[in-house]
């Protein structure tokens, strides 16, 4: 299978409610959706899943524009691919994985339609639908009522687990009104890396609260403060930012930084090595979840895919189309008792819809080989 060209679409979806984050406040997300065109007209789309501003890691949306630009489609265009294949070559780039999986899971889509196969089946998908969380945002105004409005709202909708996020001055007090008002709701925090070693018995404060994990507490690469602040909480911690690779999630687990792990696609470079984390996660009998990046439908329908293998047993922060925006590229993802349903057609199983794709386009640039 021969990739002829790649053509990268820029989207501005406003988003239902501005998403605040320990890093910064989104009202509007700017992403990118490759779609992959082989030698035969198939074609396959991935989803960049960076932010505009590198505040999350590292990456940021105009910079994979210019790594896909200068360094991977040179790579690809015009020559022949197995999913495995074009991962490895894309190698040579170091970093950028985000910018890396969204070229390589618009080939694999390809690959996969070419083969009548679905993402799911390809991957070892063992459930028809996944339980479904949702993370909250720090209300832009940080009133409690707000928060509580928020999360009623989704509890109502019928979400199976609450994510707050939390930073230094929001964390013990929306934790314990959550807690108290919905005292059976699994409930966890993220913090972004917002928090220092210093931190270590502050943070142990929330294992009163009955969590299923504190994410992300220190900087990305804080491995030793990482184990002291598990060693110092009863609460479990999960790695988001810090696990990049098969490599660091060993390297999480066996160093007694995080005892469950955040997969997401994007950040360890693709789909072929989210697997591999799940894999070695399944057989430590490590508690695995699958992130969320405030996908499109065309990065959900992949990610509930992965959701769908067995070592993921808490639930993803896969939430509706609605949860995001008023109107999604794809048909929209819809929660129906707490679940949404894994695409079982071929490929990632969703294309976008030309006229949504059309309006919400700011740039449409194409690659090719000549
Ligand atoms: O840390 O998990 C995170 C969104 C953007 C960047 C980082 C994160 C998030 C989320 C939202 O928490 C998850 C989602 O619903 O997509
Ligand atoms: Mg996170």
């Amino acid at each position: 299978m021969t990739i002829d060209a790649l053509r990268l679409h820029s989207l501005q979806m406003p988003l239902v409610r501005p998403f605040r984050t320990s890093f910064g406040t989104q009202y509007v997300r700017d992403v990118m959706l490759v779609e992959a065109i082989d030698s035969d007209g198939a074609r396959g789309w991935g989803e960049c899943v960076t932010l505009g501003w590198p505040g999350y890691n590292a990456e940021y949306t105009a910079g994979a524009i210019q790594v896909i630009k200068e360094y991977l489609a040179p790579i690809v265009l015009g020559n022949d691919w197995t999913p495995d294949g074009v991962d490895a070559a894309m190698k040579v780039v170091r970093g950028h994985h985000i910018a890396r999986a969204s070229v390589g899971t618009a080939v694999l889509d390809v690959w996969l339609r070419r083969a009548s196969t679905s993402l799911g089946d390809y991957l070892g998908a063992t459930r028809a639908e996944v339980d479904c969380g949702v993370s909250v945002g720090i209300p832009t105004s940080e009133s409690i009522e707000e928060l509580l409005e928020e999360v009623g709202m989704y509890v109502d909708a019928g979400y199976r687990r609450i994510k707050l996020k939390i930073e230094p001055g929001w964390d013990i007090e929306p934790v314990a009104v959550v807690r108290e008002r919905w005292p059976t709701i699994p409930l966890q925090v993220d913090a972004n890396q917002a928090y220092s070693r210093e931190h270590a018995h502050h943070l142990a404060r929330l294992d009163e609260f009955d969590l299923l994990l504190i994410e992300q507490p220190l900087e990305e690469e804080d491995w030793w403060g990482h184990a002291l602040i598990a060693r110092a909480c009863s609460t479990p911690i999960c790695l988001d930012e810090s696990i990049l690779s098969t490599e660091s999630a060993e390297s999480a687990i066996e160093f007694g930084a995080a005892s469950n792990i955040n997969i997401k696609p994007g950040r360890v470079a693709g789909f072929l090595e989210a697997k591999k984390i799940h894999d070695l996660c399944l057989s430590r009998k490590v508690p695995v979840w699958c992130g969320g990046m405030l996908e499109t439908g065309i990065g959900r329908a992949a990610n509930v895919a992965l959701a769908a293998l067995p070592g993921f047993t808490l639930p993803g922060d896969t939430s509706a189309s609605n949860r995001y925006y008023a109107e999604d590229v794809t048909e929209p993802f819809v929660l129906r008792d707490g679940r949404l349903a894994v695409p079982t057609g071929p490929g990632i199983g969703v294309v976008p819809i030309p006229e949504n794709l059309r309006s919400m386009a700011v740039a449409v640039e194409e690659l090719t080989s000549s």
